[in-house]
């Protein structure tokens, strides 16, 4: 019998390749080019123009560490912004906290929470909760439009490309000091330390200019270029390596521990030299 195989080309030399079980669906959105695969390993799998944004598998990994490390980083985080994501992942983790009023959602592409609803529901289904707020549109706008309203701002963005190129800029990094209130806390996925060294030491640069503390930490994720992720955090006042032992509440997870939101923060030689004063 014939095999189906799904390559993402991570970089223009190495990638990644999945045996594919079916396509479940396949569209040109008005932003990407979206695609819902089964895959025998990793099971559903949505892809944005040829790249992976997350599967049945090791979705976990990913949106527990987005979600998890600002938000015990926060003594009381109540009001809370996601910009991108539009799985639906990242808000289902930010739920689990009873601190949570209210989570607003912003993607810029409608189809991506579509269907995700329709062939990821154990990512997406948590975004029909009262606690949430769905905006189909620039998040890149949102921010700018947004001041001193959010305690927690997470932006679970593809990679600079496409609809998202804004959202590794140092104006954009401004304007999320500008919506979080006085001691606010953002975190934004910023990419591996192999094939994209510059963006993390780029990245770091611009945040530390203008949060008081910075910090840069790491994920395993088996689908992602390289499998060890980055994630940048930037803080008005709290600092996530000094979060008091008390304020860790019992939240159901796969992956964070609240030993692991220290650790996660121990970086390899490599990494920390991209990061170096
Ligand atoms: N957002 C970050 C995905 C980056 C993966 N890059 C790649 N495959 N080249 C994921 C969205 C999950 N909510």
């Amino acid at each position: 019998m014939s095999e189906l195989w799904y390559t993402e080309k991570q970089t223009k030399n190495f990638g990644i390749t999945l045996k594919v079980k079916q396509t479940l669906h396949t569209e040109q959105t008005d932003f990407q080019y979206l695609e819902m695969v089964e895959t025998e390993e990793f099971g559903n799998m949505l892809f944005l123009d040829g790249m992976v944004m997350t599967s049945q598998k090791d979705e976990f990994v990913y949106h527990e560490m987005v979600a998890h490390v600002p938000l015990f980083t926060h003594p009381n985080p109540e009001n809370v912004l996601v910009v991108g994501g539009g799985d639906g992942g990242v808000i289902r983790e930010v739920l689990k906290h009873p601190q949570v009023k209210k989570a607003t959602l912003v993607d810029i592409d409608g189809k991506v929470i579509e269907y995700s609803k329709k062939f990821l529901p154990e990512i997406a289904g948590k975004l029909d909760d009262p606690r949430v707020e769905v905006k189909v549109g620039d998040g890149f706008m949102h921010i700018a439009e947004s001041e001193n309203e959010y305690d927690v701002i997470m932006v679970d963005s593809t990679e600079p490309m496409g609809p998202a190129v804004n959202l590794f800029t140092k104006g954009f990094y401004a304007g999320i000091a500008k919506a979080l209130k006085e001691d606010g806390v953002f975190v934004a996925q910023t990419d591996n330390p192999w094939f994209t060294p510059e963006l993390i030491t780029n990245v770091q640069r611009d945040v530390k200019e203008i949060f008081p503390i910075t910090r840069l930490y790491t994920a395993n994720i088996p689908t992602y270029p390289s499998g060890l992720w980055t994630f940048t955090i930037g803080s008005k006042k709290h600092d996530p390596l000094e979060v008091s032992e008390d304020r860790f509440h019992e939240i159901e997870t796969k992956y964070y521990t609240k030993e692991l939101h220290k650790a996660c923060f121990v970086l390899p030689k490599f990494v920390s030299d991209l990061i170096k004063e």
